[in-house]
């Protein structure tokens, strides 16, 4: 059975990505919510019911654990899910511990949309794992949008990631955390305005960890010695503009994107 992954439109990417690397056998499923993004301008409540139909559906295509591979579905949503439903589910979080322990200075900036840097899990993470530690939250909003249109390096993005950058500059945080799943794909523009000296961090490797162990733990994991996996694709967006980004995110020049709405 498949793995269900979804976010608010393509930045889920950047984990299905990573839990491709680590599981090359298990068949993915991937929805994304195109026609809602971005998801980080929302009230909470809308997002928790785009979460829970959009899990329903995973669920009727039998899937055997589900990724909610956006924070801030995860930061508004995840408690709720797993109350719905029966089936392991894997959420995001940014990654406030990896950083608190590598930052040098102990100044970490963090980007991410207002409803994860505003959301009570988002409090506790800082709560437990960041004190002592100055933390300067930055909501980007604008910059998911970029991502959905493929602008990985324009010129427009590269100025929206400066102003949102520049406060982070100014008070030399040492460490940047990626709290979006739409962000890693402006990684090398991030590094490239931030310095080398700059760390640089997600949760995609994290998170494709911890599916990993969930699996194991319920042996679900696929058998992976005979056959390589699957990736399958629905959108509730335009299908043709979404296999376009995603076939540019994803280096799969033939890959196809089904319309589902739900
Ligand atoms: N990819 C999302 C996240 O990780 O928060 C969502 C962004 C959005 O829709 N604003």
């Amino acid at each position: 059975n498949p793995i269900g992954i979804f976010d608010s439109g393509v930045g889920g990417l950047s984990v299905l990505k990573e839990i491709r690397r680590l599981m090359p056998g298990e068949d993915l499923l991937y929805y994304a919510d195109s026609a809602h993004c971005p998801y980080g301008i929302k009230p909470p409540e809308n997002i928790r019911r785009r979460a829970s139909k959009i899990t329903q559906f995973l669920i009727s295509t039998k899937a055997k654990l589900i990724v909610a591979a956006c924070n801030t579905a995860s930061i508004a949503g995840l408690d709720d899910l797993r109350q719905q439903f029966q089936i392991p589910i894997v959420g995001m979080e940014p990654a406030i511990k990896p950083a608190a322990e590598i930052t040098r200075n102990g100044r970490v900036g963090v980007l991410a949309t207002g409803v994860t840097i505003n959301g009570e899990r988002f409090n506790s993470l800082l709560t437990r794992f960041a004190n002592g530690i100055e933390v300067i939250n930055v909501p980007c909003p604008g910059l998911v949008e970029q991502v959905e249109m493929g602008q990985l390096d324009s010129p427009e993005t590269a100025a929206l990631l400066r102003k949102f950058l520049n406060p982070l500059m100014l008070s030399g945080v040492d460490t940047v955390v990626l709290g979006c799943t739409h962000y890693p794909f402006l990684r090398p523009l991030v590094e490239s305005i931030m310095g080398p000296e700059v760390n640089v961090i997600d949760s995609g490797c994290a998170v494709a960890k911890r599916v990993y162990q969930v699996l194991q733990s319920k042996d679900l994991l696929a058998d992976t010695d005979f056959r390589s996996g699957t990736e399958t694709f629905y959108t509730s967006g335009n299908p043709d503009l979404v296999s376009q980004v995603i076939r540019h995110l994803w280096e799969r020049p033939n890959l196809t994107v089904a319309y589902i709405k739900l």
